[in-house]
């Protein structure tokens, strides 16, 4: 059985060109609803907790810089097989080889760049969302 809720960050390349509210639409219009949301700004250290998985990856600490440099705007959404569907909404990691129309195509820069977070399955899905929002957050 799938789940039915993702988690998503908006990050930081895309909050500073002002790209939020166009992202939130295009989710928002794919039938996602919003479960728990807010805008924030991760410490190099919450940002190295939260990508602990790649730590071994030769582009982690270029990772943890960019991901702590601006705002991101962090949340769970909801929709049928949540996972796998936001992962075709948001498309491929580098955005040179995303399909046309999805959000990495339309808005990300570079594969360290890319705009967008999705979780890559169910049980991140549930640890990446309790890393930002506690049970009271959550509607
Ligand atoms: P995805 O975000 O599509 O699941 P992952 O899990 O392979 O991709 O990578 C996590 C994040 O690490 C990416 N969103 C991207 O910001 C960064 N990243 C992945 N590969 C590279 C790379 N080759 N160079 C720089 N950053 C990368």
């Amino acid at each position: 059985m799938t789940g039915n809720r993702t988690f998503t960050m908006i990050k930081p390349d895309a909050t500073k060109r002002n790209y939020t509210g166009a992202i939130l639409e295009q989710i928002c219009n794919a039938g996602f609803r919003i479960v728990a949301m807010k805008q924030t700004k991760l410490s190099s250290e919450k940002a190295g907790e939260f990508y602990a998985i790649h730590k071994e990856r030769p582009f982690y600490g270029e990772l943890v810089e960019f991901m702590s440099s601006g705002e991101i705007v962090a949340a769970i959404l909801e929709k049928e097989n949540a996972v796998e569907s936001f992962r075709t909404l948001i498309g491929a990691t580098n955005p040179a080889n995303a399909a046309e129309g999805t959000i990495r195509k339309r808005f990300a820069q570079s594969i360290g760049e890319n705009a967008i977070h999705g979780s890559d399955s169910d049980e991140n899905a549930t640890i990446e969302g309790n890393f930002f929002f506690s049970g009271l957050e959550k509607f």
